[in-house]
Formats: structure tokens, sequence, C-alpha cells
């Protein structure tokens, strides 16, 4: 009992931090070592509460992750799903555009026939309209012999006001064709060497490749002769260089496509 109150002195001393008596100073080590066990085993108590704290720190961190990854699955299934709807609305919008497509093809078809009937009747109307202006079909062209005299530049400008140009020769045929609509008639052809030092052209600004002069012909007469004129000999060759300012009939020529 005695000791126990040397003890609780001694503790207290220790608390207030005096230095212990001389006699006392086993007793004091013996009740520090108690004291520094006692403490220890506090510490270790706190240590051991401590340990769940962390512990169910790191379990929160856990579930936040597993939270987060639960989400972005949500989200990537909702984008997926999101997308395979816009795709499939789209797919949808395409197919009903083919089929419109597809029936209006075959209407097409089916009204074809018609429409190609009423074109032919157009372009009969068309040929009936020339024809009675005078203009006579040849291939793909419509030709004009003018009925009036005029220069080389006049007609060309007369046969433009009709849509047309001077004749140009492409081939035999069209050679032929002509020879024999103009019988003797003389007339002014598209052909020219006026604007091009001495080169004969088209008045489409073509080269001249098939040529059907006459006879000694082209000779630049006086230097003067720089447009060409169907001479008014029915022969296959018959072309003449001609004075530009001279009078004479013409021939006009238009495609008909
Ligand atoms: C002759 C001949 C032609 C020329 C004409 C002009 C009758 O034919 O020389 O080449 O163009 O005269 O009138
Ligand atoms: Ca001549």
């Amino acid at each position: 009992m005695e000791m126990r109150d040397d003890m609780y002195v001694n503790v207290q001393d220790l608390a207030r931090g005096r230095p212990a008596s001389e006699e006392l100073s086993y007793e004091n080590s013996a009740i520090e070592r108690y004291h520094h066990q006692k403490t220890a085993e506090v510490d270790k108590a706190h240590t051991h509460a401590a340990n769940p704290t962390k512990q169910n720190r790191g379990r929160r961190c856990y579930i936040v992750a597993l939270v987060c990854l639960g989400l972005l699955c949500v989200l990537l299934l909702i984008a997926t799903i999101v997308l395979w709807i816009m795709f499939t609305v789209e797919q949808d919008q395409l197919q009903s555009r083919l089929l419109n497509v597809t029936n209006e093809r075959d209407q097409f078809k089916i009204h074809q026939p018609q429409k190609e009937a009423e074109y032919l009747q157009g372009i009969a109307a068309y040929l009936a309209n020339t024809k009675q202006q005078g203009w006579k079909l040849f291939h793909t062209s419509l030709y004009h012999i003018s009925s009036e005299e005029n220069t080389w530049s006049k007609s060309r400008v007369n046969c433009q006001e009709r849509g047309a140009d001077l004749v140009i020769i492409n081939s035999v045929e069209e050679q032929e064709f002509l020879v024999e609509n103009l019988g003797h008639n003389r007339a002014w052809i598209g052909l020219t060497n006026i604007n091009y030092e001495g080169i004969w052209k088209w008045v489409d600004g073509s080269a001249l490749t098939t040529e059907y002069w006459n006879n000694g012909e082209p000779n630049n007469l006086n230097n003067h002769e720089h447009c060409a004129e169907f001479r008014g000999i029915p022969l296959k060759t018959n072309w003449n260089d001609r004075q530009c300012s001279e009078k004479e009939q013409w021939v006009c020529e238009k495609t008909v496509f």
C-alpha cells in the first residue's frame, strides 16, 4: 500500500517533470518502463485504430473507380445505342429514297415511248416549217439557196440572221447535193482567204481539206479574188475564187441537231 502511494507520488512527480529521489530510482525506472509499455500499448492500439481508416480510404477509392468505370460503360452503351439508332434511321431513309428513284425511273421507262413520239413530232413540225421557208434537208443539215443576189459579206450576214452561216462543204456527197440543187446558178459558199493572209478557210475557222476547184482555179485574178463561189457549171469540180464585192446568190447551211 505504501509502495502504491510512493508510486503514485513518483508518477505525479514524473508527470510534473520533477527529478525522482535516489532511493526511489529503481522503482521509478520500473514505473517508467511500465509507463513506456503502456504508452507503447496505447500507441499500438492507436495504430490499430488508424489502420482501418487507411483501409477504408483504399476501399473508397476502389469503389469510386468502380463507379467511374460503370458510368463509362453506361455512357459507351448509350453512345452505341444512339449511333445504332441514327444508322438505322439513315439506312431506312436511303432505302426509301432508292425506292422513290427506282419508281421514277420505271415511270420514265413506261412514258418514254410517249416522250419519244412527242420529240419526233416536234422534229417533224420543225422540218415542215423550215421546208415551207425554202430550206432543204440533206443528212443532218438544212440548206437555203437565196433568190436574191448580194456581196459575199452581206450574204453571210443574211445566213446568220436565219440562224445559219454560209455553207461549209465537208464531203463529196454534200458537194454533189449542192451541184444538183444549184444547176447553172452561181452562188457564194462559206470559203474565204481574206482574213488569213491567202490561206483558204471555212467560215467556222476550219481548214480546207476536201476541195473541188474548177480547172485553173483559184487564180486570184488581178489579186482581187478572195471569196469562193459555185461557178454555175454543173460539175463536181466547179469552185472559183471571185472578188468578194461581186453580187450573186448564196447558200446557207444550219445543222438540224
Ligand atoms: C474568169 C476566170 C476566173 C475569174 C473570173 C472572174 C470567167 O472566169 O479568170 O478565175 O474568177 O473570170 O470573173
Ligand atoms: Ca478565179
